[in-house]
């Protein structure tokens, strides 16, 4: 039994000034989601999955729920191997089934949120005493820092539609690496958000209390704090809206007024009124979409399930 946590490398500032030095360079600034997540971030996201508009995290428990206690006795999962795990409260619903089956052996949360991962381990550790708990901090655009040896059949999960806030070939290596971690017997199981009416999704990223917002806003901070840069993230305003041809929210912070804001290491970033960040993108997904992002990974899609009002999807799948 241990929670010591697998260590890589610590948030690299280097590479996350590179990042940034890129992304805020093009014609469309953009900087990657993962820097919503430091603790602030996780616990905002929490409060997210609370929001009445945000369907997704309430309708991918009730799949959990109705699903998990026939799907994991008869893979007889023995390792649990989850990315992104944010606080994992969902994945109770998993390591419960694991316990009644009696196979409750490993869990391994990967994330790039460390003390929040730390917090969430140590909380699994105290309510599941017999399971060993080894979270291992990451960056799954990079890489998965799977411990190796993994008590067999493991099944590797990606919950929340997380999924959506890569584009697409990114999703498909992130996808190919979980391929590449995959031993015969072995499972995936991924949470997809799916297409409905825009006005539904649209709701669930403008939340009427303005959670979202602070969150989108916190990307600044975090880049505040981490690169010691001068951002006012109240002079940026949330944007989210559905690009029906893409198939995926965007979510914006665009400044309210010109300005300009200094970043050490890479100087003065100018912002005239109007000109937005592209901070997230969350792609929706139909059973064709899914089935074509497993089979370039080299997986096969092997089965299925949706709520009644075809919301969000569970989808397993198997090495090709
Ligand atoms: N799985 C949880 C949390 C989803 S929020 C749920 O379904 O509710 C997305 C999670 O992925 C956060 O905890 C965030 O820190 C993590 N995350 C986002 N980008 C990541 C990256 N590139 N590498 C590792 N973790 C990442
Ligand atoms: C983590 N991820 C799947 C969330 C999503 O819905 O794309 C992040 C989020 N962004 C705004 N609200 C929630």
């Amino acid at each position: 039994m241990t929670t010591a946590a697998r260590v890589t490398a610590p948030r690299a500032n280097a590479r996350m000034l590179a990042e940034v030095a890129a992304g805020l360079s093009g014609p469309q600034k953009e900087l990657p989601p993962k820097y919503f997540y430091d603790h602030r971030g996780s616990k905002l996201f929490e409060e997210i999955t609370r929001l009445p508009e945000y369907y997704l995290t309430r309708t991918e428990r009730g799949l959990l729920e109705r699903w998990m206690p026939r799907l994991i006795p008869s893979l007889g999962t023995r390792a649990l191997v989850e990315l992104g795990a944010g606080s994992a409260e969902k994945t109770q619903i998993i390591l419960d089934a694991m316990r009644a089956s009696g196979t409750a052996e490993l869990y391994v949360p990967i994330d790039v949120s460390a003390a929040f991962l730390r917090e969430t381990a140590d909380r699994l550790q105290r309510a599941y005493p017999g399971l060993t708990v080894t979270p291992a901090v990451a960056d799954i655009s990079e890489e998965l820092n799977v411990p190796r040896g993994l008590p067999a059949p493991a099944l590797f999960i990606f919950l929340g539609s997380t999924i959506g806030n890569f584009y697409p070939p990114a999703a498909i290596r992130l996808l190919g690496r979980v391929r590449a971690a995959l031993r015969p017997g072995d499972r995936f199981l991924l949470g997809a958000d799916l297409r409905k009416d825009p006005a539904i999704i649209e709701a669930a990223y403008n939340d009427a209390a303005g959670v979202t917002a602070e969150f989108n806003r916190n990307m600044l901070r975090v880049l505040n704090h981490e690169l010691a840069a001068d951002f006012d993230p109240d002079a940026f305003e949330h944007l989210a809206f559905y690009e029906p041809d893409a198939h995926r929210i965007e979510m914006h912070l665009v400044a309210r007024a010109p300005h300009h804001v200094t970043i050490p290491g890479i100087g003065e970033v100018r912002f005239a009124g109007g000109e937005s960040i592209r901070t997230e993108i969350s792609c929706k997904h139909d059973l064709p979409s899914l089935a074509a992002l497993f089979t370039a990974a080299g997986l096969r899609l092997e089965t299925w399930q949706t709520d009644a009002a075809r919301r969000f999807a569970l989808v397993v799948g198997a090495p090709l």
